[in-house]
């Protein structure tokens, strides 16, 4: 069964500006709790202490999610995750041969003994600990190292192997599928008699994350990495409701996962990073179900499916119509329908009309302000009898 992993509290919060006080970090967890991911990562403790407390206060919620923590490969790192009570634990460590020779000034085998060492001393404080090892940027490392590197993670007690799409390099279809990275990682990992969880962690540099979290799972990967918004470094990684409704609505995972709790969600994270919603934003966006131009409007009002192919109902969401220039009398029959006013050829003429020229200033009429077009319509109306 495929496993959502949220990591709005620790990838979210790598978002330039964003920080979520405690109080709105135990907020979002019980959110996302009630949407059911079914792996919160909470923060990375060492980054700062106030960090380490909110994890604490999270994992003493006793939520249905498992609460995890990012740590690097150091022994102090995971000491402090586990103070934390978290059930699960990520371990990264880039082991592509520049980052080594570039940056850690270590050789591949000396790194793979830290990362065994440390995954092999979080197992022994906490059996049922469940770990992840991700070699940082897998995809653009040597495919041996990662190799090397992923057996003696799995061999010293790692459960799951995350394969990081650090910088948003893959591309669906081509040399550089994540299908194609799953299927061989999986099938070298069995040749070396390691089988391991696989997860995907994908950004969104090229705006092609989810496709490939998605190609990644047909591949056989099993947790799929995500934020709500897509937070994350540069332009962040899987956005959880697209996740969410794709993989319900047309893979037909039967998780218990329930996507109505979505909305108020995203307007609480939205709220408190700063990064607003667009309105063209999938799924959750306030024009996601809205249908404008008069043709559209009028075979949706029809039947919504001839132009959506998602149910709104699945988010607790409804069909909308905008009125504004590209309207028909189809919307506004619908619209004096919503507001309870009675169909009259004459009269929708005439709010079509002024619905228009509202339209054309660049403004949509609301179903607020419509009973005061109509009023007036009415009026202008009696006045020319
Ligand atoms: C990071 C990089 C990371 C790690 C992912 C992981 C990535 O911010 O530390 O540990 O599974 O994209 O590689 O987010
Ligand atoms: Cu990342």
């Amino acid at each position: 069964m495929i496993q959502v992993l949220d990591a709005t509290l620790r990838e979210g919060e790598q978002t330039p500006g964003v920080y979520f006080d405690s109080h709105i970090k135990l907020a979002i967890a019980d959110l996302l709790d009630r949407v059911g991911v079914q792996i919160i990562e909470a923060g990375h403790p060492m980054v700062a202490p106030e960090i380490s407390t909110a994890i604490r206060q999270i994992t003493g919620r006793k939520l249905s999610a498992l609460i995890g923590a990012h740590a690097r490969s150091l022994e102090k790192d995971v000491d402090l995750a586990l103070e934390a009570g978290i059930g699960f634990l990520g371990i990264f460590f880039c082991v592509s041969d520049e980052r080594l020779n570039g940056i850690f000034k270590q050789t591949l085998s000396s790194a793979i003994d830290r990362i065994s060492k440390v995954i092999a001393y979080a197992k022994a404080q906490r059996p049922g600990l469940i770990i992840r090892y991700t070699p940082e940027d897998t995809v653009r490392s040597n495919f041996k190292n990662v190799l090397d590197a992923a057996v003696a993670a799995v061999h010293a007690g790692a459960d799951i192997i995350s394969i990081a799409d650090t910088t948003g390099y893959m591309i669906p279809g081509t040399e550089r599928s994540m299908y194609d990275y799953v299927a061989k990682l999986k099938g070298e990992l069995a040749r070396r008699d390691a089988y391991p969880r696989i997860a995907v962690h994908c950004h969104n540099d090229r705006g092609l994350a989810l496709a490939n979290a998605l190609d990644g799972y047909r591949a056989g990967a099993e947790i799929i990495d995500a934020t709500v918004l897509g937070l994350g470094e540069r332009a962040g990684i899987v956005d959880l409701a697209q996740l969410l409704s794709v993989l319900s609505s047309d893979f037909s995972v039967t998780a218990k996962w329930n996507l109505k709790q979505l909305p108020e969600l995203y307007s609480l994270v939205s709220q408190h990073s700063g990064v607003p919603i667009p309105d063209n934003f999938p799924i959750i966006g306030k024009n996601a179900f809205t249908h404008c131009a008069g043709i559209h409007t009028h075979a949706a009002c029809e039947n919504p499916v001839h132009y959506q192919s998602l149910d709104p109902a699945l988010l607790g969401r409804q069909t909308d119509i905008s009125l504004d220039h590209m309207s028909g009398i189809s919307s506004v029959k619908w619209a004096l329908d919503r507001i309870g006013v009675e169909f009259d050829t004459q009269l929708a003429a005439q709010v079509l009309t002024l619905v228009k020229s509202v339209g054309q200033k660049g403004r949509t009429v609301g179903l607020c302000e419509l009973p005061l077009i109509v009023e007036w319509c009415q009026q202008n109306e009696l006045e020319a009898q």
